[in-house]
């Protein structure tokens, strides 16, 4: 075999001089390779189009962090705006937040690489000319509406102290919470969207919003109720292992964070350690289930008519563990579920939310885990996409705290 190849080599070399050879003797140099090609023989010298000249639109585009393949990888390439930083008070409404922890997880770890991940599931969502522009669905582009909408980056907290990284987030997500929002016309507080990380961060986050909002209805939704007793999911050991991604609405609703007959978890179908004592529990955290299952038999507008009766005009804070979905739409999350919804199942509903004017004052997308994903950022982008759908929602719905 390498025999062969090293006769292929040869003779080709000699046909080769051979060739370059004639066209030296005929004056008749090739330039470039295309005239040398045999595809090359066929072309008139001057049948080449000149090079275009850039109108001037495209030649000031050299740093377009508007274009897909421009700037630096914020979320849908929004402006990045050092929301903790008072300087910056009065200059957005709705900030994009991430919050890089995972020291709370029971199976797979690396959600705290989520906020990135779902920055480069982002990367076609644009707010000028990406395939986002205005959607047949919504027929508004929620990047240019009545807000602006900025990243905000990541929340600095400690790979060392689970406590400690907690209260890092809480705080820095009550700083950017007491920003003035840049149109007050329209609203009297910023609202965020929090990229997790791993879902214990929702407790920092209720906590930061509760001095504003009061009580929230937290929609839940997740394959898992996580409203688990600490004392039975890792508990007993240390302060520190009670704090995980399965109790933080039970600490939630202990601090009086919850509304107290209104919260809702949507797609559950999780293992009970006790089928009596966690439904007892998570009923007296002042929640109620539509399991993944029901959705087949009542359809989407029937989930939403159920919210709209438990959550009426109460505030809403809407969390999205990313395992709500089946695994076949989001593979990359560190406790996965089979036997969950579409991610056009779950645009719908929340759609539908959106629709009927529920008041959302904050939300997270949490449990995404990029090392887990595929070679076409399945998860990443489905993250993104939900995002999306929630900033329109909060586009939709403007609303004023108690004190207004
Ligand atoms: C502020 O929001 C209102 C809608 O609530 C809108 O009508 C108005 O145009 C916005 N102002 C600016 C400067 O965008
Ligand atoms: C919710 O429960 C708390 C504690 O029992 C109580 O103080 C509060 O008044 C209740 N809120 C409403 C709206 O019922
Ligand atoms: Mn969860």
């Amino acid at each position: 075999m390498i025999s062969f190849l090293i006769l292929v080599v040869f003779v080709y070399s000699v046909c080769a001089s051979k060739h370059s050879q004639k066209f030296l003797d005929n004056h008749d140099r090739p330039s470039n390779f295309i005239q040398s090609s045999i595809y090359g023989k066929n072309l008139e010298q001057n049948s080449l189009p000149d090079p275009v000249t850039l109108p001037p639109s495209y030649q000031s585009r050299d740093f377009d962090q508007e274009d897909a393949f421009g700037g630096i990888g914020t979320f849908a390439h929004l402006p990045f705006t050092e929301c903790t930083n008072s300087a910056n008070s009065g200059t957005f409404d709705i900030g994009i937040v991430g919050h890089p922890f995972d020291l709370g997880v029971s199976y797979r770890p690396g959600a705290r690489f989520g906020p990135n991940g779902a920055r480069q599931g982002a990367r076609r969502l644009s707010s000028v000319g990406g395939l986002e522009y205005v959607t047949i669905d919504h027929g508004v582009n929620p990047f240019r509406n009545w807000a602006t909408v900025t990243d905000c980056g990541d929340i600095s907290n400690t790979p060392f102290d689970k406590l400690v990284a907690i209260q890092e987030l809480e705080h820095g997500m009550k700083t950017i919470n007491s920003m003035t929002p840049k149109n007050v016309s329209a609203a009297d507080a910023v609202r965020l969207i929090t990229i997790g990380g791993d879902h214990t961060i929702t407790l920092p986050i209720l906590r930061a919003l509760h001095s504003t909002w009061g009580r929230v209805a937290v929609l839940h939704f997740d394959s898992h109720l996580d409203t688990w007793d600490p004392k039975q999911l890792g508990g007993g050991l240390t302060k520190h292992s009670e704090v995980n991604h399965g109790t933080m609405l039970h600490i939630a609703h202990e601090e009086g964070l919850l509304s107290n007959h209104s919260n809702m978890h949507l797609g559950s179908r999780c293992a009970l350690f006790d089928e009596h004592y966690d439904i007892d529990n998570d009923i007296r955290c002042g929640f109620s289930i539509i399991r993944a299952r029901e959705l087949d038999k009542i359809g989407v507008d029937k989930v939403v008519k159920k919210v709209l009766d438990t959550v009426g005009d109460e505030y809403v804070y809407l969390s999205v563990d990313i395992d709500v979905l089946d695994p076949a739409f989001a593979p990359a999350t560190g406790t996965i579920e089979p036997g969950g919804w579409t991610t056009r199942e779950l645009l719908a509903i929340i759609n539908g939310l959106s629709e009927a004017g529920l008041k959302i004052i904050g939300s997270d997308v949490v449990e995404f885990t990029p090392v887990y994903d595929n070679a076409a950022e399945t998860t990443g982008i489905v993250v993104s996409q939900i995002i999306y759908e929630i900033l329109q929602w909060m586009v939709k719905v403007p609303v004023k705290t108690p004190k207004a």
